[in-house]
């Protein structure tokens, strides 16, 4: 891409460990509240200092294109009081590849974005989580809000680790803080991979706290195209609603692994296992029991078949 910084293979990771080496990646910082602005003090970025702050830190793009794995890591030194910070994998189709991020805070809703928002102020949640909660968001919206067990405002350096591996339909995000698990393979509908860089982003009100990032890695891993869409599968089914029946609830059976089910001849044509056609797009269903017929336990067998199977092989056959 033209225009693009590059620091080695595409295999290169953002990194920056303030302590004025080579290698490190370059950023921008950005003072979008009161002064002053993030700045290096021995050897670590202070963030936040004072009262009615927002500053962010943008990191130039390492690694262009689409990736199946980002593993984030950094460290992080907060002490209590308000409001906290976020993470974020900003999209570059909004956000650039270089230049200022945006605003980041503790609640990182961002356009096409990943975040991830560590809010440390209690009682202005509204779920009265606590004052050291940790919110996922993604494009613009929060997705899931949790209680961290690991009160990570200690005012000493602390370990933070996001995982996010892209899955067919969306993507998986695992968060240790001192290698305390807050979220395990929490998954995110409709979070495809995009190109993206790093930034961090912290905020004080009226309350402050302060805050120190320090030794950010964050490692692009297996490059990938463009995914498969998400799991859609189409079932039919019917069951007469009476004053019996309040709820509609159905279970459905898939084959087992290693069934001949599928494009097994390459042509295109999707057979069962009696070898008929049940191409997608064609409203007939089969017995999953080998028989023809619409009872018992029959689905509508089609092409998303295959796309279930790449999710449960956590995306075999996609690279
Ligand atoms: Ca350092
Ligand atoms: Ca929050």
């Amino acid at each position: 891409m033209a225009g693009s910084v590059f620091f080695g293979s595409v295999t290169a990771a953002t990194i920056q460990d303030f302590q004025g080496g080579a290698g490190q990646t370059s950023y921008t910082l950005t003072q979008y509240g009161a002064t002053p602005s993030a700045s290096i003090v021995s050897g670590s970025l202070r963030m936040l200092s004072t009262s009615s702050q927002n500053n962010v830190i943008a990191f130039n793009q390492t690694d262009t294109g689409l990736y199946r794995r980002i593993v984030a890591g950094w460290d992080f030194s907060i002490v209590s009081g308000a409001d906290g910070f976020g993470f974020a994998l900003l999209n570059d189709a909004t956000y650039g590849i270089t230049g200022a991020g945006p605003v980041i805070g503790e609640e990182p809703s961002l356009t096409g974005s990943f975040a991830a928002g560590f809010d440390i102020y209690c009682p202005d949640d509204y779920q009265g989580l606590g004052s050291h909660e940790i919110s996922l968001h993604f494009d613009g919206v929060e997705r899931a809000n949790k209680w961290s067990s690991f009160n990570y405002r200690t005012g000493t350096f602390q370990h933070a680790r996001v995982v996010v591996d892209f899955v067919t339909g969306g993507a998986e995000i695992t968060i240790t803080v001192a290698g305390v698990t807050v979220y395990d393979k929490y998954f995110i509908a409709g979070m495809t991979p995009y190109g993206s860089r790093v930034a961090f982003g912290g905020r004080t009100s009226g309350t402050m706290t302060t805050l120190y990032l320090d030794n950010i890695s964050v490692a692009y891993e297996i490059p990938t195209t463009t995914p498969p869409a998400p799991v859609s599968l189409r079932t039919f089914n019917q069951k007469l609603m009476n004053g019996s029946f309040r709820t509609v609830k159905q279970t459905f059976s898939f084959p087992a692994a290693g069934r001949s089910v599928g494009d097994t001849a390459g042509d295109g044509i999707y057979r069962g296992s009696g070898g008929s056609d049940i191409s997608a797009g064609r409203e007939s269903c089969h017995s999953n029991g080998g028989g023809a017929g619409c009872g018992g336990r029959s689905f509508l067998y089609a092409m998303d078949y295959r796309r279930i199977k790449q999710h449960l092989g956590r995306g075999s056959g996609w690279n």
